[in-house]
């Protein structure tokens, strides 16, 4: 019975790129204006919206909160699918604009990882089309063994039908997987999952609950940029695929 990682599974928006508050926000403004809408996301008013995972949930969510008189023409879903489609559109946009770039360490630990042989996956509530361009950008998409975005599980985030497709489809010891998420409801989903997590929070994130996690930073860190430790035990400046391995260790001395 190995004890050793085997697998390092990251959520995508907040955790490897920093791509709620001037990317998906913008893009759902962007679609709105285009479709003929007075409608505005601030940034305030999307911290609320954030609570719900899956852009066109978060459509259906503000609607009932906010325009509960409103009336599409035709059916709500298709309503909200041309509008998210139309986000979509807008947020590529951006993606290929370089408007988003990754977070500080994310590219590091990726290429460590690699380097050790350590399978990579991608669980992501985001639609595909949007982790397909970051990836593309800044990444290899051939890296990562698994990419399971959006709608390919019935239920999102915290829902862990995300991370159980992914340990299903690369048969993966539960034990020796380590997670990497940035949000409440990403947490929430690895942890009923029975997966190991880390947090990197960002500021939509920093005041919510993370007890679960097994470690909270500021971010992956740097050599030349130390993260800041959160909650939990790490005395690095920066994560490291030596110190994540040292965790599952850990962690499996603890559990049998
Ligand atoms: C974050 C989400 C997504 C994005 C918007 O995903 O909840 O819904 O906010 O993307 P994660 P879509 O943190 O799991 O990567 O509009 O394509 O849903
Ligand atoms: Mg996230």
């Amino acid at each position: 019975m190995s004890n050793q990682l085997q697998c390092l599974i990251f959520d995508v928006d907040g955790t490897l790129a920093n791509t709620e508050r001037d990317g998906h926000r913008v893009a759902f403004n962007r679609g709105f204006q285009a479709a003929g809408l007075d409608w505005h996301w601030s940034v305030d008013l999307y911290a609320e919206l954030l609570t719900v995972s899956g852009g066109k949930e978060r459509l259906k969510y503000f609607l009932r909160q906010y325009l509960p008189e409103f009336k599409p023409d035709g059916e709500l879903n298709d309503f909200v699918a041309h509008l998210h489609q139309l986000k979509t559109k807008y947020y590529l946009e951006l993606l290929r604009d370089g408007a988003i770039g990754l977070r500080p360490g994310a590219k590091r630990l990726i290429e460590e990882a690699r380097v050790a042989g350590i399978t990579l996956a991608i669980a992501t509530t985001t639609s595909l089309p949007n982790v397909i361009e970051l990836l593309e950008k800044y990444l290899d998409l051939d890296w990562f063994a698994v990419i399971a975005a959006g709608d390919i599980v019935p239920a999102k985030k915290p829902a862990p039908d995300i991370y159980h497709y992914v340990i299903k489809r690369l048969e993966l010891d539960p034990d020796r997987v380590i997670v990497l998420e940035d949000s409440d409801n990403g947490l929430e989903s690895a942890i009923a999952a029975g997966l190991t997590t880390v947090v990197t929070v960002n500021s939509y994130t920093e005041q919510q609950d993370f007890s679960q996690a097994a470690l909270v930073v500021s971010d992956l860190g740097e050599p030349e940029q130390p993260c800041r430790v959160i909650q939990g035990n790490f005395a690095g400046n920066y994560l490291d695929i030596a110190g994540l391995r040292s965790m599952i260790e850990i962690n499996s001395r603890v559990l049998h």
